[in-house]
């Protein structure tokens, strides 16, 4: 175990491998029930970033709303919860250089309708309430939504062989 300056903040890491960037990325409902969760975790891995973090949970209404508090009062805010709530998920921790918005860019727009081929959402997607993954939107949110899935015993920090050809690092 090491300990390492995030964001400001002292955390433990364990392993030994580089820590530069961290985010949250959840296959939802949808993506599980549709049995996406294998293509969602492949096309990241292929992209680059390593998988640090990985639990199947049911989120209940009360992490719902932590995990979502940026949206509470907004029209589509009920049915957001129902849908995230209505079956369980699988929730990771992605690591690497600019993980947050290489995640994104692999996600793709928000609404699957206007996302780009290519992307998750707009190769498997159609509707908004319907958008089988979540990835943390800055640095910022991804710490804490780190903490509100994972523990951080449960965080991983580990290298490839051949990691330099991957990320550099
Ligand atoms: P997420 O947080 O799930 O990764 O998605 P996002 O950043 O791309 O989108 P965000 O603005 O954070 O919205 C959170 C989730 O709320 C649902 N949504 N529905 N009906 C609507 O107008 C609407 N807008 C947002 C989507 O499920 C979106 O992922
Ligand atoms: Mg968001």
């Amino acid at each position: 175990m090491r300990y390492i300056k995030d964001n400001g903040t002292r955390i433990s890491v364990r392993g030994d491998g580089p820590v530069t960037e961290r985010t949250l990325v959840l296959a939802k409902p949808d993506a599980v029930a549709r049995g996406l969760t294998g293509e969602i975790i492949s096309r990241l891995e292929a992209r680059g970033v390593r998988l640090a973090g990985l639990k199947m949970i049911w989120i209940d209404e009360d992490l719902a709303k932590r995990h979502y508090s940026a949206h509470v009062g907004k029209p589509f805010f009920e049915g957001l919860l129902k849908y995230i709530t209505s079956l369980p998920v699988v929730a990771m921790v992605w690591e690497g250089p600019s993980a947050v918005s290489v995640v994104r860019s692999t996600m793709g727009a928000t609404n699957p309708a206007q996302a780009q081929p290519g992307t998750i959402r707009g190769d498997f997607g159609m509707d908004i309430s319907n958008n089988l993954v979540h990835g943390s939107d800055s640095v910022e949110s991804a710490g804490r939504e780190i903490e509100l899935f994972f523990k951080e015993e449960e965080i991983y920090s580990w290298k490839r062989p051949h990691e330099k050809y991957i990320t550099g690092e």
